[in-house]
């Protein structure tokens, strides 16, 4: 499937047959965060991506099938992205992922992971509470009733709950910039970029919806841009964001990432 002007992607059975190159799944046009922010890492890491169509959850109407079977059948699991390089196992993970992309980045690109493991930790441990399971962005996802949020544990209870998270989590990135610029550092750890700069960027913008200069509006991703600007009025979220988190997304994102953000899809 190619548009006019957007970017080529090829099926998911197209990219289980390469032997070689790095194949990552995507929904054209959404900003699906995962995808995003695995796009951006392979960015900053000078990796080429090959973009591969993530099939839908859901039964094929036509043939009554799971149209996730044949990703389950080569990855074990459904989520968004897979990341096939070569013939190595697909690495369905942010870990695993962001660790691949380190390994095979271009010579002289950002080390995206420290040597040094004491801000090793503080790069895994922020990326763990943005990420991880019951983290931000899983909390983010339990706010409404949707087949997404069942399948990521909705109950009334946990959406009553997941607020509340979603906001520590804002905070906390909050006094840790905080903090750094007090060092005189515009990065989350350390003086330099990392890991933990590009994904936290990238996934608030489920919090902090960005401008189309560096998010354009597709028609696929209309209704989830305004939903992530709903989020930012959920009062607990509001009063957790600030400025600082603002200029640090703006900041990262125009910086070290393709903006505007290359979608596919439908632009609008
Ligand atoms: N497995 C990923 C998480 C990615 C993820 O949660 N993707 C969601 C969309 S936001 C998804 O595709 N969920 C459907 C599923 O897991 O089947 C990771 O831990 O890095």
């Amino acid at each position: 499937m190619q548009t006019s002007s957007g970017p080529e992607f090829i099926s998911l059975d197209e990219a289980a047959a390469m032997k070689t190159g790095t194949r990552v799944t995507f929904v054209p046009g959404m900003p699906a965060v995962y995808s995003e922010a695995l796009k951006n890492i392979c960015f900053v890491k000078g990796v080429p991506l090959i973009r591969v169509l993530h099939p839908h959850m859901g039964i094929d109407k036509a043939t009554g099938e799971d149209r996730q079977a044949r990703l389950y059948e080569l990855t074990s699991q459904t989520g968004l992205p897979t990341m096939f390089h070569n013939e190595e196992r697909p690495r369905n993970v942010w870990s695993e992922q962001l660790a691949l992309a380190e390994r095979i980045g271009a010579t002289g690109s950002p080390s995206l992971i420290p040597d040094d493991f004491e801000l090793r930790a503080e790069v895994f441990g922020l990326c763990a509470v943005v990420m991880g399971e019951d983290g931000m962005v899983w909390n983010m996802r339990i706010l409404i009733d949707t087949p997404l949020g069942r399948k990521y544990g909705y109950s009334e209870a946990a959406c009553t709950a997941a607020p509340d998270k979603v906001a520590a989590v804002v905070s906390l990135i909050d006094r840790r910039l905080e903090a750094q610029e007090q060092r005189g550092s515009r990065y989350l750890v350390g003086e330099t970029l990392t890991a933990a700069d590009v994904y936290w960027a990238t996934m608030s913008i489920t919090v902090l919806p960005p401008p189309p200069e560096i998010m354009p509006l597709t028609r696929q991703n209309k209704k989830a841009l305004e939903y992530f600007a709903m989020n930012s009025e959920i009062p607990v979220v509001a009063e957790a964001l600030s400025q600082r988190i603002e200029d640090h997304q703006r900041y990262i994102l125009t910086t070290y990432c393709e903006t505007p953000a290359v979608l596919g899809g439908d632009p609008l």
